[in-house]
């Protein structure tokens, strides 16, 4: 299952709408085939995997799967039928699909034809892994990715006249493959005068561009910006004078399954004031600026409950989360969203 796992991990960020999913077939203790789903639209995993095969399976072999094969015709035909054809008598499934045309239908087809089937295998990888189209095909709603560099005192901005960035190259980088797992990046127009940013991907090989959302109230923005007039501009869309959970609602519609919001400021406070974020990935510079860009502006929670997160903490500053910081991490597991901080190798260059 770890195999199917790396093949299913190659599709990451690229299946949109669909899941990514890994198969590998196995005889005896080698791996003879493997698959993965490219794209929505091509074939899925497992009959990928049947098809680099390209022979009947033999009765000793497994099929090792990291999805619940579909069941019922969709863009492809159900992959429970391909299986069945070709002839496999054993087949071991991670997770469940939880899309309800095929939760627990793929299974029960494969058992009815006879063949072994043993499920939960890495489950919560396997589940994890297609975290985002799981919130997805179950609410309508994409998986909610809010990233935000901030210094220590929670400050988004530089002094004026210095680089703009006040994480370092690594977090950067880090950023970059994260927008190339994610279907669109969403700012706020403030962000688009200030920064003019491009939200494309630099450095990370094979990666689709990602659907760019800008909010605004006023409507006024930079025609000559970036995001309008690259070549990627057919790929901005501009929602005005709509709350953040329309603007989901609206992109979960078009099969958006996931949204990477990058700010500012007033995007993340009315992401998190209105709970809509799954996810903080928050890169921690160590330097405290002051002044009056903070990270996430807005109403502030009502109750310190509702400002739980469950936290991870990882990066190259790690030695320095306080101890307090750290018990927070091993008792705190009920959060309402989980929060990664990302400590920096940052330095401030002379
Ligand atoms: C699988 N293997 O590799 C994937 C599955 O429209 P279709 O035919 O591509 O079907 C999409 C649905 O199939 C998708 O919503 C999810 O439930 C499942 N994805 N299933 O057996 C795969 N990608
Ligand atoms: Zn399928």
């Amino acid at each position: 299952m770890r195999a199917a796992l790396a093949e299913a991990k190659k599709g990451l960020g690229r299946t949109s709408p669909n899941p990514a999913v890994g198969a590998v077939l196995v005889i005896g203790d080698r791996i003879v085939a493997r698959g993965h789903h490219r794209e929505a639209g091509r074939a899925h995993a497992e009959v990928e995997c049947l098809r680099n095969f390209d022979a009947p399976v033999p009765r000793h072999a497994t099929l090792y799967v990291t999805l619940e094969p579909c069941s019922t015709e969709g863009r492809t035909a159900p992959c429970t039928n391909a299986i069945i054809r070709a002839g496999a008598k054993s087949v071991v499934v991670g997770a469940r699909d939880v899309n309800p045309r095929h939760s627990g239908r793929g299974i029960i087809q494969l058992r009815n034809a006879g063949i072994t089937v043993q499920e939960g295998v890495l489950a919560d990888e396997c589940t994890q892994l297609n975290e985002t189209f799981n919130k997805w095909i179950l609410t309508g709603l994409p998986f909610v990715i809010a990233k935000c560099g901030m210094s220590l005192d929670g400050r988004l901005t530089r002094p004026d006249g210095e680089p703009r960035w006040i994480t370092g190259r690594d977090a950067r980088h880090d950023a970059h493959r994260l927008r190339a797992r994610v279907d669109a990046v969403l700012v706020g127009a403030e962000t688009v005068r200030a920064d003019n940013p491009r939200l494309t991907i630099r450095g990370v090989r094979g990666a689709r561009q990602p659907w760019r959302v800008v909010m605004t109230r006023s409507g006024r923005m930079p025609r000559r910006a970036h995001l309008f007039s690259d070549k990627f501009a057919g790929r901005t869309l501009i929602y005005r004078r709509k709350p953040l959970a329309a603007v989901l609602k609206d992109l979960g519609k078009r099969g958006i399954t996931n949204v990477l919001i990058e700010g500012g400021g007033e995007v993340l406070g009315q992401a998190l004031d209105s709970r809509l974020i799954d996810k903080l990935q928050i890169y921690l510079g160590p330097i405290v600026t002051g002044g009056p860009v903070i990270a996430f502006s807005g109403q502030g929670a009502a109750k310190t409950a509702e400002a739980r997160a469950t936290l991870s903490i990882s990066g190259s500053g790690k030695l320095f989360a306080s101890r307090a910081i750290q018990r927070l991490c091993r008792t705190n597991r009920r959060g309402s969203f989980r929060a990664i901080v990302l400590f920096n190798d940052w330095e401030v260059k002379q």
